[in-house]
């Protein structure tokens, strides 16, 4: 048995930035993850993550990606490796429709007024600007607008939980991995982990444990939550394609329909490909049972529905496909919250699939939560009893 002030559980983007920020701070914290992270088993694979400043999913979450950025900006200092590519953003969007996809509900509309309040540099841009900065958008049309944000870019995830583990572990955080935790309970200790034939005594529990969570938290969680397997496509760029440099990652909507909606990112430096995706929410998945071979079928699917007329330069050839999963909560909007039937226990997912570009920060704000530090960041708004459980 081990015991441990804090165990985190699970070391995708939220744990690897949980266990990092214990143990800048001196805890005694041990991680353990079911596999050997960065791995592409979870929610945090597939090269490239989008971040941005105004963030159209809600003012609440502003504060997080602002912060991440600049730890990210701390992080590529202490470890040498580029974290956080600044390539700006583009949002394209029907001028008059309140487009709501799935869990975007006047995204666009909040993303400007977001941008307006917290004083967020950025450019309304019309279909022929957009062209002639950015001619791989030649599918946008009149009435279509664009927000385009220069603070914008990608992160690389593998990389920034990669380094933010080394950090954990130079500041001497224990970390176990191809270990899964199999039960948590309450204890005289605080809470109980076990795993296989070892266990893990810890006064407190973080559990960033992404597609587990529902599996591991038991009731309300087990219910409330839904996994979504979700598809990246790369596609080859034309020998002639003409993407700028800088070119922005994008999201583009094309219509008022759920998944008239695409996201994608710029050839990374050298490669011959992007990488773009949409999202699903009509089916759900167990964890374990992914499939994760994707099917050619998909990725024509892709390109037929949002790529074809829209972006030039990319061809319909397939250079790799990958599936990831989305932890996803009723409102689209993240848990961060303590277990209502176990104290000890500190929930820091799910995150519904826009989660990546905060963690660095919701790493900070748990690691304070946690050891009852004063801390700038607001949890309030992320409370498990917004639904009513
Ligand atoms: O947060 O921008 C985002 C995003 C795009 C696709 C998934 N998340």
């Amino acid at each position: 048995t081990i015991r441990t002030d804090i165990a985190v559980v699970g070391l995708g983007a939220m744990g690897s930035a949980t266990l990092y920020q214990l143990a800048r701070r001196g805890t005694e914290v041990v991680g353990v993850d079911r596999f050997l992270p960065p791995h592409d088993r979870g929610s945090s694979h597939g090269e490239t993550r989008i971040t941005r400043q105004a963030v159209g999913e809600g003012a609440a979450y502003v504060p997080f990606v602002l912060a991440s950025q600049r730890i990210w900006r701390e992080l590529e200092e202490a470890s040498g490796h580029e974290l956080f590519h600044a390539c700006g953003g583009l949002i394209i969007a029907p001028r008059d429709a309140n487009a709501s996809h799935h869990g975007k509900t006047d995204f666009f509309a909040t993303t400007m007024a977001t941008a307006e309040r917290f004083g967020i540099a950025h450019q309304l841009l019309e279909r022929d600007e957009v062209i002639s900065r950015f001619p791989q958008f030649a599918g946008m049309t009149d009435d279509q607008s664009a927000y385009y944000e220069p603070g914008a870019g990608y992160l690389h995830p593998e990389r920034c939980i990669d380094v933010q583990l080394g950090q954990a572990h130079h500041y001497g955080a224990r970390i176990l991995t191809g270990s899964a935790v199999q039960a948590m309970e309450n204890s005289a200790y605080g809470v109980r982990l076990t795993l296989g034939d070892s266990r893990i005594d810890a006064r407190q529990v973080a559990v960033a444990a992404g597609a587990w969570c529902g599996e591991l938290l038991g009731a309300p969680f087990a219910h409330l939550l839904t996994v979504r397997r979700q598809v990246l496509h790369w596609f080859a760029l034309d020998p002639h394609a003409r993407f700028p440099h800088p070119s922005p990652i994008h999201i583009w909507m094309h219509g008022s329909g759920d998944s008239d909606y695409f996201y994608g990112f710029p050839p990374l430096p050298g490669a011959l490909d992007i990488k773009v995706a949409t999202e699903q929410y009509h089916s759900a998945v167990h964890a374990d049972a992914l499939e994760r071979q994707v099917a050619p079928h998909e990725s024509e699917m892709m390109f037929e529905r949002h790529l074809r007329g829209r972006m030039t330069g990319v061809t319909s050839r397939v250079v790799d496909a990958k599936a990831c999963l989305y932890t996803v909560t009723p409102d689209h909007g993240f848990i961060l919250d303590t277990h209502p039937d176990m104290p000890g226990v500190f929930v820091v997912s799910a995150c519904s699939g826009h989660g990546f570009k905060h963690s660095a920060a919701i790493g900070q704000a748990v690691a304070e939560r946690l050891l009852a530090q004063p801390s700038d960041f607001d949890l309030s708004p992320f409370a498990l009893s917004r639904f009513r459980v």
